[in-house]
């Protein structure tokens, strides 16, 4: 396990924190993937134009092997796994993952960009990520 990943995960449908859970649980399965550390699980008020519910929002840090685009093929994986359909960008989700930041890393593609685009706007994350920094030093 060569990096450190932080992964945001987020659900605003129908059970969300089981929905969290299912997602933790699936990740630890995946080859080149260990999780080093949990941030609490909080709710948020939903960020964006469209109207949808409140989020269970949680970081986790994980320890990888896998560089960042194939961590995301197999996030994406996850999210299938969990009945996540793409609708609205931004709308209503059973799970997503968003990889927030990797290492040392920048990444700039179409498909990702790492550290993600938010992450300078949204303060659960920044809360999180100073949780995950405290207990992981
Ligand atoms: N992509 C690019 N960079 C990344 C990255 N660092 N991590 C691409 C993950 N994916 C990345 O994502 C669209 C595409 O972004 C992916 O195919 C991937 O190749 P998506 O998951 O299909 O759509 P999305 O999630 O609606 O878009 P996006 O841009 O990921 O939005 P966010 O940032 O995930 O926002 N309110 C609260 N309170 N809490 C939330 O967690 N989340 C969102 C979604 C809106 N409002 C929220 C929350
Ligand atoms: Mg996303």
């Amino acid at each position: 396990m060569d990096d450190i990943a932080f992964v945001a995960l987020g659900s605003n449908i129908g059970d969300r924190e089981r929905h969290l859970a299912d997602a933790r649980s699936r990740i630890e399965k995946i080859s080149g993937v260990v999780i080093l550390a949990e941030s609490m699980v909080e709710e948020t008020a939903p960020i964006g134009p469209v109207k949808q519910g409140p989020y269970l929002n949680q970081m986790i840090a994980l320890g990888t092997s896998l560089p960042p685009a194939e961590l995301l093929a197999r996030l994406h994986e996850v999210e299938v796994l969990g009945d996540r359909v793409r609708t609205a960008r931004w709308g209503p989700r059973t799970i997503d993952l968003d990889i927030v930041k990797y290492a040392r890393t920048t990444w700039n593609s179409p498909e990702l960009r790492v550290p993600h685009d938010e992450i300078d706007n949204r303060d659960f994350w920044q809360r999180e990520l100073a949780e995950l920094a405290e207990v992981m030093i």
